[in-house]
């Protein structure tokens, strides 16, 4: 078994609902030693038999909380994993939940002041006192009327009641987050892909970030 490498290159990849983080990651497998974290959806859909993501969707008043919580947690756990490869590419991090997620539920009143001072009472902490490696992160930059008809296509059941104003929200907060730096915290230098073309063209611009995240030329 390959030892625990302590500091890999970790590369965090953010953009919008829809925006190809997923693909973006299953571009790398071809490369050897990189580790590839997925976002755990699934986990998020499947824990002990309820899908908080369904939940939140339906009655984001009950369970936008809850699922943050446990969203929390999760992105913890891939953060802290140890990694035996020297590059890891981790989909979204705590920041994305913090500052795009959570930071929405805030703005509409989804979640009461209250409920965001606890979440943000949490994030303060992790951030201060537990360790997360971040050497750059991949914004996947989208237009979000186009994003929004990828999600109408792959028509996850969750997602069918997803309105755009929701998708332009979002975007506004990664924009805000990543290029217009309004919170504090952005833990590493900013990479921006052009993420609105579609997948016959997508690959020559994943390429455009090899030797960034590879850290050779390529
Ligand atoms: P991709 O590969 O770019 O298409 O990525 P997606 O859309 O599969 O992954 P993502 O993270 O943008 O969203 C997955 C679902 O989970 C989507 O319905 C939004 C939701 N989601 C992800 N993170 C959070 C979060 O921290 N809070 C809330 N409320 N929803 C989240």
């Amino acid at each position: 078994m390959a030892a625990t490498n302590n500091k890999p290159f970790t590369v965090f990849v953010e953009g919008n609902i829809g925006s190809g983080k997923t693909t973006f990651l299953e571009h790398f497998r071809r490369f050897e030693d990189i580790t590839l974290l997925t976002e755990p959806v699934e986990e998020w859909r499947n824990l002990g038999g309820w899908n908080l993501l369904d939940l939140m969707y339906k009655d984001p008043a009950k369970w936008a909380m809850t699922f943050q919580a446990y969203v929390s947690l999760t992105m913890l756990d891939m953060h802290r994993r140890p990694t035996a490869t020297p590059v890891k590419l981790m989909e979204r991090s705590i920041y994305s939940a913090r500052y795009c997620f959570v930071e929405h539920m805030k703005n509409n009143g989804t979640i009461h002041p209250a409920q965001f001072a606890v979440l943000d009472e949490w994030f303060r902490f992790i951030h201060h006192h537990i360790p997360i490696e971040a050497d750059l992160i991949v914004y996947l930059k989208t237009t979000p009327s186009i994003v929004h008809e990828r999600i109408k296509k792959r028509a996850r059941s969750e997602e069918q009641c997803v309105p755009l104003s929701y998708i332009e929200d979002l975007h506004k907060l990664h924009e805000d987050w990543l290029i217009n730096r309004t919170h504090a915290e952005c833990p590493a230098p900013v990479l921006v892909i052009d993420a609105d073309l579609d997948l016959s063209q997508i690959t020559e611009e994943y390429k455009k970030s090899e030797h960034q995240i590879l850290r050779k030329a390529v």
